[in-house]
């Protein structure tokens, strides 16, 4: 296990290094908008989704400075989803990742604008990609085109719609709010990592399983930290999707289904990984790690 934690370090801390340059401040006219960037993406967030990519790509191969730069604007649109859904407009939260949210810190115009400059930002480092690192441009565009697609109206952002605007009365509407608002950027994470390692369609749809499984228990698991979860662990207040009246899996199943629930999927999950083998183990060890998770 320690080795293991080591193994998430070395590639936390380099996506870490990668995002800094990435997201390099300014001093210009409109500096606060990369103060408002960096204070929202160097929050103390997980980075899990980049993780993924990483360890998708490694099923492949070892050079993890190739898939970096999609890592990275994973993370990035990530964040700008965080940013925008604290916003009084959406889910209206003060605190993320253990200190105000965006708004709080900067006002509404600012976190708005610094989710926009994140979004961009992601796909402008795709673009830059250059001949330092060894993609063809037909992966590149595959990877992108997976990315924008997860990232907007049939993903993240539509299911943000439905939490918003649909009454989720049952398991149904909740799955597909999920599987969409969560679900399809841990889903793209992986798929990236696989089409720029060079993945058939045969592996490609063993990562598609895997992550959908792995995306919905994670949210399941969300979902049983807003009950069971510790205030500063979390990084947020507990307690609010009862006292909101929210719909989730632990309201709608009570405790103890959820997490046989969020057992089952991790486990699902897993098993798509037989495909590959001894290859899949750093993914299955991440899958148990998210199952295990504290925040
Ligand atoms: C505003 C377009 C738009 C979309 C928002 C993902 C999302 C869509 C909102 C987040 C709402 C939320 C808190 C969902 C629960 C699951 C989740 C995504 C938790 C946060 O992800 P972590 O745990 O966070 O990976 P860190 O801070 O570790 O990066």
């Amino acid at each position: 296990m320690e080795e293991f934690n080591e193994w998430i370090s070395y590639r936390k801390n380099l996506i870490n290094k990668e995002l800094e340059l990435f997201l390099e401040k300014k001093n210009n006219f409109q500096s606060v908008i990369y103060d408002a960037i960096n204070y929202s993406v160097f929050a103390g967030g997980k980075r899990i989704r980049p993780i993924l990519t990483l360890a998708s790509y490694e099923l492949f191969d070892y050079d993890i400075l190739i898939p970096m730069p999609f890592a990275c604007a994973v993370e990035m649109i990530h964040t700008y989803s965080l940013i925008h859904d604290d916003l009084p407009a959406m889910d209206d939260d003060d605190f993320r990742r253990g200190k105000p949210s965006c708004h709080k810190k900067f006002g509404e115009d600012i976190a708005i604008l610094a989710g926009d400059a994140l979004l961009n930002k992601s796909f402008e480092i795709i673009f830059n990609i250059n001949n330092d690192i060894n993609i063809s441009p037909e992966k590149i565009i595959e990877a992108g085109r997976v990315l924008s697609y997860a990232s907007g109206s049939e993903g993240m952002v539509g299911g943000q719609i439905v939490d918003l605007h649909h009454n989720k009365n049952n398991l149904e509407i909740l799955e597909y709010m999920h599987l969409h608002k969560t679900g399809a950027l841990i889903n793209a994470s992986c798929k990236i990592g696989g089409i720029l390692g060079g993945a058939d369609d045969d592996e490609l749809g063993h990562l598609d399983e895997f992550s959908k499984n792995l995306g919905l228990a994670f949210q399941v698991k969300d979902d049983i930290l807003d009950v069971e979860g510790k205030n500063e662990e979390i990084g947020k207040p507990t307690g609010s999707d009862v006292e909101n009246k929210k719909l989730t899996y632990v309201t709608l199943l009570g405790v103890e289904k959820a997490k046989k629930l969020e057992k089952e999927l991790t486990e699902k999950s897993i098993s798509s990984l037989d495909y590959f083998g001894g290859k899949g183990d750093c993914l299955e060890k991440l899958a148990h790690t998210l199952l295990h998770r504290k925040n």
